[in-house]
């Protein structure tokens, strides 16, 4: 629409035409306003019965809520109304009647389900507190982009088809290609690997993972979005630094930037960037603290993972964001480098939120024959990998990385109670549309 005027730019004596959806429609009698909304905004539109044309008004005044229209008027100043200005329509127009019965109800008035609103998307992001999560999550992925290339690090994409999985824990989602057995990808973990060794070095992705998790968590999605990062030249420690000014960046940038997002979500007093330098603990000081809580029914032990009440108990009594590092190596995969004065030790990394894991990461196995003898360890055949291994007999330096969460990162940094509100459709294990 050419000649169109968002609502947030009507001012006082324009003459202008709007278009959006009715958002509300108060009728008082001799005077009624129509609230349309557009994504800039809301505006006022004024209906006098008596002295307007009797069809205008029958059209703008009959129109369902939340139906598209478009309006031409004269803005002018008018103290009471939502913004400070009203149009008096001269002419409207009905582009798009929506249907009376509404599956939600986008002015928020009356809750709904998450179910509700997922399958409703479309109307869900309607209501300001949603669309401003999503306008939160670009901003997020916008300087997490930007602080990777401050770093000098090049954007890539790899494949999400591929012929095998890297992250054992979980399953993979197998589909038919030509006739070969071939799997939605689990993470671009091989890919980034195999491009630390090529001319680029210094590599990131912001791209969908898929993983076939069984159980049905508020933390866990079927088709998730990963922030890898990956480099030549620096070891876990620096891959430790890259990470957390990533995390920070984005928090900065949505301090700084979506002020009006945080108001619609009512977190602007209590959003706050983490400051202070994230403290690093190692594997076995974290099951000593998660031990000494005791919120655990059984202690844990060298070599357990940390279960989801170890971390919840540990992330409280550390309080901010914090790396665990240090892990036995039997529980991390094949790919993590061991400590080189202790095998049992991994360079193995996870950064975590108070409430649960953002990241994973480590220094790789750079050297041909402990990388084949680790696939051996973990049960894989180090053939089927060969597309990956072969190129670390033609020069692959030592290297290290992340993975980053794109969801879990929006939940915990919004308070969000369910993963799937970070995510416009998310795939689960009941839900595959839309
Ligand atoms: P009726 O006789 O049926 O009440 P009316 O034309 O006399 O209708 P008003 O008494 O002028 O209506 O206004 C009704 C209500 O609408 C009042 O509470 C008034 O403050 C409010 N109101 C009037 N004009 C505007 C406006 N332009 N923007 C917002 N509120 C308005
Ligand atoms: P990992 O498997 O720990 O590591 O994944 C990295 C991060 O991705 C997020 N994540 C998920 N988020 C939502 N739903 C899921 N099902 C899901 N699975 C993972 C988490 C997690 O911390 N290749 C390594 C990374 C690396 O070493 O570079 C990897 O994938 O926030």
């Amino acid at each position: 629409m050419r000649n169109r005027t968002y609502t947030a730019d009507a001012e006082p004596g324009d003459t202008v035409t709007v278009a959006g959806w009715v958002h509300e429609i108060r009728d008082l009698g001799g005077i009624a306003f129509l609230i349309l909304r557009d994504t800039t905004g809301k505006i006022q539109v004024k209906f006098e019965k008596d002295d307007m044309d009797e069809e205008l008004v029958e059209t703008g005044l009959g129109v369902h809520r939340e139906s598209v229209i478009t309006v031409t008027g004269e803005v002018a100043e008018e103290p009471r109304a939502p913004t400070g200005v009203e149009i008096t329509p001269e002419s409207l127009d009905v582009v798009a009647e929506a249907e009376a019965q509404l599956p939600l109800d986008p002015s928020g008035k009356v809750d709904a389900e998450l179910s509700t609103r997922l399958d409703n998307r479309t109307l869900d992001l309607r209501k300001d507190e949603v669309k401003a999560i999503f306008e939160i999550r670009a901003e997020v992925q916008r300087a997490v982009r930007e602080k990777f290339r401050d770093l000098h690090a090049t954007e890539i994409n790899t494949p999400k088809i591929v012929a095998t999985g890297t992250e054992g824990g979980t399953e993979l989602f197998p589909i038919t290609y030509f006739g070969k057995e071939a799997f939605m990808n689990q993470s671009p973990q091989l890919f980034k690997q195999l491009m630390v060794g090529s001319g680029l070095e210094r590599v990131f992705e912001v791209g969908p993972i898929f993983r076939a998790e069984e159980h049905n968590t508020p933390r866990h999605l079927n088709e998730a979005t990963s922030i890898d990062f990956e480099s030549a030249f620096i070891d876990h420690t620096e891959a430790m630094d890259v990470c957390e000014a990533v995390v920070k960046a984005a928090y900065e940038a949505v301090e700084e930037n979506c002020q009006d997002q945080l108001e619609a979500l009512d977190l602007q007093d209590e959003f706050e960037a983490p400051s202070g330098e994230f403290p690093r603990l190692t594997y076995e000081e974290a099951i000593q603290r998660i031990n000494a809580t005791g919120e655990l029914d059984e202690q844990l032990v060298w070599g357990d993972d940390l279960p989801t009440e170890g971390e919840k108990a540990l992330g409280e009594d550390v309080g901010t964001h914090y790396f665990i590092t240090d892990w036995p190596s039997e529980i991390k995969p094949f790919y993590i480098k061991d400590h080189d004065d202790d095998e049992t030790l991994s360079t193995g990394f996870d950064m975590m939120h108070p409430n649960m894991e953002l990241v994973s990461g480590g220094q790789r196995e750079h050297r041909y024959d402990q990388l084949v003898a680790g696939f051996e360890q973990q049960g894989l055949d180090p053939d089927a990998f060969e597309y990956y291994t072969k190129m670390f007999k033609y020069g692959m330096p030592p290297h290290a990385g992340f993975g980053l969460g794109g969801e879990r990162l929006i939940m915990t940094m919004l308070g969000l109670e369910n993963i799937r509100e970070a995510v416009l459709f998310p795939r689960d294990r009941q839900r595959l549309s839309p």
